[in-house]
């Protein structure tokens, strides 16, 4: 009877993750409780590397889809309407959005880590800037949140 408890309590130590990241989650939703339309909240989410973050749609309309990122290996797009979940194993900026809903200003920035690629993603988010048609300075608010 030992024996079998002592092999079951080493299997359980060696079957379990050093160390687990916090998670958080970011809500993709249509109108929100202060009557903010099209938004992440929050928009802007700094975690460490290893954390993992929760995408939750409010309905079907809703998605992440990164449009910049630290590489092109840590890019990230969820399916339509689905709660994913998305380790982030490279630090640097994200820059996302609703892939339906840009245009309306549903977009989204995530630091991991260091902002290492801070410089480059505004200079990418600049040219994109005129496609936004509704929540204007809601990405300029955000990445004034960088640190
Ligand atoms: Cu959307």
């Amino acid at each position: 009877m030992n024996k079998i408890l002592v092999f079951v309590s080493f299997f359980a130590f060696i079957a379990s993750p050093v160390t687990h990241g916090a998670e958080y989650t970011i809500d993709a939703v249509t109108t929100d409780a202060k009557g903010e339309m099209m938004v992440f909240n929050p928009g802007y989410l700094k975690v460490e590397v290893g954390d993992t973050v929760i995408f939750k749609p409010s309905d079907a309309s809703h998605n992440a889809e990164s449009f910049v990122s630290p590489s092109a290996e840590s890019a990230f797009i969820t399916a339509m309407g689905e709660t994913v979940r998305i380790t982030f194993s490279q630090e640097g900026i994200y820059l996302y959005k609703c892939t339906p809903h840009f245009v309306l200003g549903m977009v989204g920035v995530i630091q991991v880590g260091k902002a290492v690629n801070r410089d480059d993603a505004i200079s990418r988010w600049k040219p994109m800037e005129a496609a936004v048609s509704m929540n204007q300075g809601r990405m300029a608010s955000y990445l004034e949140q960088i640190n």
